[in-house]
């Protein structure tokens, strides 16, 4: 059975070299980021056996997604064919003060916004075939048949046992806070898990974000996820988890040196989810979250690159936490 089977979609990230801006640069680094891939590639890399669902165009530029997870060890053998339907891109711009970081998108009508629930590989979604089914809102706001495909997911998962999680990852690029509370509370009540960071709480659900408090944040937000352990991630303020008996677990943030925060959220789902199926505490799998994460702060690219006994090594060191 796989760890984990994920859906969403991975673009081609291209990246101006030594911190030039967009406008000035000739030429470009080459990666690919997605959500999903991101979250599963760190957790391939730390043993986890992952597939990813999702459909890529027939070219040379599929191929090149393809490649770059399968170097992770992310199998990809389920990714349904796109034909002449095109890789979505995005540009990411560093950014160091006073210049600021921006992504500009460049995915209408890609070949994962064009999925459909049909492409889903439903051999997969049997009891027995998957631990844990993950998907995000950038995956439900990519285009109405994306939004299907991944509500699809969601119930052939239910239907056949599968433990459901959901990491919200707000965009505000792809839709707006109305649109997206629409399409995802119906679907909060049937989660096992919920990652959210808490800027997407104050974006998305104001009525529950309290400025100056955190946990009353938490404690509000879970009226609309009552079913889930919710993981709230907070930056360089660490994480916190509230069970559906109404018990609260926190974490501070790990050290980092800082490179890129793009993917730090990705990262911690990778980190916590690993954790939580190997049953670890929720302490600990809320601990293991923030040292994925801090991994992937100092690692330029969308994905954590690293390895088991490097994160052995950082959970084993007591002082590693509480010194963002
Ligand atoms: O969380 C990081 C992702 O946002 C990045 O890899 C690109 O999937 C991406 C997106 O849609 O923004």
């Amino acid at each position: 059975a796989y760890d984990i089977i994920a859906l969403g979609e991975t673009l081609l990230r291209l990246t101006p070299p030594d911190l030039q801006r967009l406008d000035q640069s000739a030429g470009f680094d080459v990666q690919v980021g997605g959500c999903e891939s991101n979250t599963l590639s760190a957790m391939a890399r730390l043993g986890l056996n992952c597939a990813w669902l999702s459909r890529l165009p027939e070219n040379e530029l599929g191929d090149r997604v393809r490649q770059s997870l399968r170097q992770h060890n992310v199998d990809v053998q389920h990714v349904s064919p796109g034909g002449d339907d095109r890789l979505g891109l995005y540009f990411y711009e560093p950014g160091r003060a006073p210049h600021r970081s921006q992504v500009i998108y460049d995915r209408a009508d890609s070949a994962m916004a064009r999925m459909q629930p049909a492409d889903l590989p439903v051999a997969l979604f049997q009891p027995g075939r998957a631990r844990l089914f993950h998907t995000s809102g950038i995956t439900l706001g990519l285009s109405a048949s994306a939004c299907a495909t991944a509500q699809q997911a969601l119930q052939l998962a239910l239907e056949a046992g599968i433990p459901c999680s959901l990491d919200i990852n707000y965009r505000q690029r792809l839709w707006s806070p109305q649109r997206a509370r629409l399409c995802l509370e119906p679907l909060l009540g049937q989660l096992d898990l919920l990652l959210v960071a808490e800027r997407d709480i104050q974006a998305l659900w104001p009525e529950a974000w309290d400025a100056h408090c955190h946990e009353r944040t938490l404690r509000r937000f879970q009226r609309w996820a009552p079913n889930s352990l919710l993981v709230m991630t907070r930056g360089s303020a660490g994480a916190a988890l509230l069970t559906p008996a109404g018990e609260l677990h926190q974490t501070d943030a790990f050290s980092a040196q800082e490179v890129e925060r793009l993917g730090g959220g990705d990262a911690f789902a990778a980190g916590f989810l690993s954790a939580w199926l190997a049953g670890k505490s929720h302490s600990e799998a809320l601990r293991q979250g923030a040292a994925v994460a801090a991994f992937k702060y100092a690692t330029p690219g969308d994905i954590a690159w690293i390895n088991r006994s490097q994160l052995d090594r950082l959970l084993a060191d007591p002082a590693a936490t509480g010194l963002c």
